[in-house]
């Protein structure tokens, strides 16, 4: 951690990158950090792939979309990205400046940065992020304890999820004492969908398919399905939590095919490891949680090499 804070503090122009689809953990550790560069002075912007999930733009509006132009800075900030190709249409901005550090909690991460700090216990970047803040000595404000919040809610599930430690409760308590409504945040990320995508969830949960005897869980939704109930791609929340909640299942996936990606998102029940799987398919994540895009194959497609690699770990 001590390169990355002397690095921070000697260069003055900053990206912050994070992967595409951003989640929760994505966009609460990079504002975070964004906000703290511009405590001390910096120059510095968060540049997002494409639109912000609606679920999420409560948070703030301080980023930018990248625009696909040439950009270069003195360093870039790789936050809660576990390869460059995460990174998207962005990577250009990471390969046209002088140096990065890369700040991750995906155990897959091989460090691609100058500096990498990698640590798959840690329940999300955010809590990194917030544990830096700490050593680096920030004024932290109600709206970065907000943004953090946020950020290690939506990664351990409000701590439901076994990435969570005694050390990430710890945090979250420090994090509340701060002047931001708590309650308010969570119920935007887990409890209010818009009524589209309640009815979506509707029929997802109506053509769920089971397989290897119940132990695997899918549920799909292709372009045809997401246009019938007019829920964008990017809109699709937390639907792999549907498949995920079946009882007896201990992978559950969710397929999503639009004309621009096929994506795989996949979680455990604690059994298997689903970063094994999605790295056999040429994805990342972590032992519970991982994903996939698959160039633009159907879903049947998807479908068909998915349970041949979860088959190789489950019978294997
Ligand atoms: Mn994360």
């Amino acid at each position: 951690m001590q390169k990355i804070i002397k690095m921070i503090e000697d260069e003055t122009e900053f990206a912050i990158l994070s992967h595409i689809d951003e989640d929760a953990d994505a966009l609460g550790s990079s504002l975070a950090m964004l906000k703290m560069l511009k405590q001390m002075g910096k120059d510095a912007v968060f540049y997002v792939d494409k639109s912000v999930e609606k679920r999420l733009t409560f948070l703030s509006n301080d980023y930018v979309i990248y625009d696909n132009t040439k950009k270069s800075y003195e360093l870039v900030i790789c936050l809660d990205s576990g390869d460059l190709s995460r990174l998207g249409n962005r990577v250009s901005i990471f390969n046209n400046s002088q140096k990065s550090i890369c700040i991750d909690h995906h155990y897959t991460n091989i460090g691609y940065c100058d500096e990498n700090v990698i640590d798959g216990n840690m329940s999300s970047t955010s809590e990194m992020v917030y544990n830096l803040l700490c050593e680096m000595g920030a004024n932290i404000t109600s709206e970065m304890a907000k943004f953090l919040y946020c950020g290690i809610m939506g990664d351990t599930g409000c701590l439901k999820y076994s990435c969570a430690s005694p050390g990430t409760a710890l945090v979250i308590s420090k994090l509340m004492e701060y002047d931001f409504d708590h309650a308010d945040v969570c119920r935007r990320i887990f409890d209010t969908d818009p009524i589209e995508l309640v009815k979506l969830r509707g029929y997802i949960m109506n053509n769920l398919e089971s397989y290897f005897d119940g132990k695997v869980t899918l549920a799909w939704a292709d372009e045809d399905v997401l246009d019938r109930f007019n829920v964008s791609e990017r809109d699709t929340g937390n639907i792999v939590n549907i498949p995920r909640g079946v009882e007896g299942t201990q992978v559950a996936a969710f397929i999503k095919k639009t004309p621009e990606k096929t994506k795989i998102s996949l979680r455990s029940n604690g059994k298997y490891n689903v970063g094994e799987i999605a790295q056999k398919l040429g994805g990342g994540g972590h032992e519970m949680a991982a994903g996939i895009t698959v160039g633009t194959i159907s879903v049947d497609e998807a479908k068909e090499k998915l349970l041949e690699a979860i088959g190789e770990v489950i019978d294997g």
